[in-house]
């Protein structure tokens, strides 16, 4: 798996590291005027200036990693092929050295070399500017590459080597880094390039920017993003994190135009369409917030931090009574899921040895939500009073219209469809009789009740009355839910 780089999304808050400082302008300045071959050290040198901390301590360290690597090749009769000279210094830097990649983008130390050489951890882009400035000092041809929300070493050779600092200096090739298929989420037709010295210096100030932005330091991460897209107009990336600054300070207009840039670029990139449908939803576009995830789910159902993502927006679409549209997004994340891991009946209960859902003794599939345990206990592993069960799964609605819940049961329950409370009778009491209303359109809800047993007789009960139906429906004709990975086989 490989490290994003510079991502920004919607959903981090941030502030959990020492507060950063701005960086210098003047390491900007000095980028759009450097010689194209300004040494690697120099970059970072300047780099470390203007973030403010000691260059001296980083080119101290550098130089005897150089010292070591010099006595590691002597004493192998150091190659001249290319790919045999990445080997030789994967095995010295992560196997002898002990270097390791970082993901965690929040984490300065990760990106600043200085702290990188201390802590022999980093993400892609500090590593990268390390081994370029030891290649350099060693006198080998290297320089850095890119491909979406990466950066990773090129050995200039015919054919080029490529060199992956995140896993452990193996060599891909750059249709592996281009990955079409969109497993890893890489945009379509997205470049594969080799960087100039500015370039990468455009992507040390994105991803300083970046570090800013996830401290809560908007302002300041916005003019690093600007700074980076005028040293390199085609950094795609730093587009994605000025329109997440925007978006998070509530300028939703310049959020969406920065988001359209990344997607002019990268077609299809899915983290611009979920951050697209973020910011749409924000601003209160419910329906442009729907269009934008019906048009991801059809390029990327599989993108892991969907689900979340859509929750999310479900829940700001909720909060902002727009029902139908927080219903139409979960429909079409459900219908994206269902197409690949197929839909049971059923739905999956959780019961709990307390009335607070916290000691879970098994979870199993139940065809139904109709129970009479009377002074029973439900299952074995479950006391007969002060016990809890959360059912959790899908609604299946089979055309639109105004549905009723009805529920009987002992003790307390309550009810949502799609993040939304329907039913909510939680209190004790041995003949709760209550219902909820919605109107719910058509396909695959989520659907969740959670019901506790106080003392005495135990028992619960819902059906679903739809407005054109004469009599209320079981429940069981609606509950589904979708394949795990482990599932005894359902009945009938
Ligand atoms: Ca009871």
């Amino acid at each position: 798996m490989l490290l994003a780089l510079g991502l920004a999304a919607l959903c981090h808050l941030g502030g959990r590291a020492e507060p950063l400082g701005a960086l210098d302008p003047a390491f900007a300045a000095w980028l759009r005027d450097a010689p194209k071959t300004a040494p690697y050290e120099e970059i970072a040198t300047r780099f470390l200036e203007a973030a403010g901390r000691d260059p001296a301590a980083y080119r101290a360290s550098l130089g005897a990693l150089e010292r070591e690597a010099r006595a590691f090749f002597a004493e192998r009769a150091a190659p001249e092929a290319a790919a045999k000279r990445c080997e030789l210094l994967a095995e010295f830097l992560f196997d002898v050295r002990g270097f390791a990649a970082d993901g965690d983008l929040r984490l300065a130390e990760n990106l600043f070399p200085d702290a990188i050489l201390e802590r022999r951890r980093g993400y892609c882009l500090g590593l990268t500017l390390i081994i370029l400035d030891l290649g350099e000092r060693l006198g080998w041809p290297l320089a850095g590459g890119a491909a979406p929300r990466h950066v990773f070493v090129r050995y200039a050779a015919d054919p080029p080597v490529n060199f992956e600092t995140t896993l452990r200096g193996e060599s891909h090739s750059d249709a592996w880094y281009r990955d079409p298929a969109g497993a890893r989420g890489t945009p379509e037709a997205a470049p594969v390039e080799s960087l100039t010295r500015r370039q990468l210096g455009a992507h040390l100030i994105n991803n300083h920017g970046f570090l800013l932005l996830e401290q809560g330091n908007g302002a300041e991460s916005r003019k690093e993003f600007l700074a980076a897209l005028e040293l390199f107009p085609g950094l795609v990336e730093a587009s994605m994190n000025l329109g997440v600054a925007h978006a998070r300070e509530k300028r939703f207009d310049d959020a969406l135009l920065a988001f359209d840039a990344v997607l002019s670029a990268w077609r299809n990139d899915p983290y611009a369409r979920l951050n697209r449908a973020s910011a749409l939803a924000s601003a209160g576009r419910a329906r442009d917030a729907v269009a934008e995830i019906e048009k991801l789910l059809a390029t990327h159902p599989r993108l892991p931090e969907l689900a979340e993502s859509v929750e999310r927006m479900r829940a700001a679409l909720n909060e902002a009574r727009a029902w139908a549209e927080a219903q139409a997004v979960t429909v079409a994340l459900h219908r994206a899921l269902a197409a690949e891991q197929g839909v049971w009946p059923g739905i999956p209960g959780s019961y709990f040895r307390d009335e607070g859902f916290e000691d879970c003794a098994k979870t199993r599939v139940d065809a139904d939500i109709s129970f009479r345990w009377r002074w029973e206990s439900p299952l074995a592993g479950v006391p007969r009073d002060h016990f809890a069960v959360r059912w959790q799964g899908l609604l299946e609605i089979p055309a639109a219209d105004h549905y009723t819940f009805f529920v009987t049961c002992s003790d307390g329950v309550r009810l949502w469809v799609d993040g939304r409370l329907v039913v909510d009778s939680w209190m004790r009491a041995n003949d709760n009789v209550t219902m909820g209303e919605a109107e719910l359109i058509e396909g695959l809800h989520d659907f969740r009740v959670d019901y506790f047993e106080y003392y005495g007789e135990a028992g619960i009960k819902i059906v679903l009355a739809p407005k054109r139906a004469e009599f209320p429906l079981p429940l069981a004709s609606f509950l589904k839910h979708l394949r795990p990975a482990k599932e005894v086989a359902p009945k009938k």
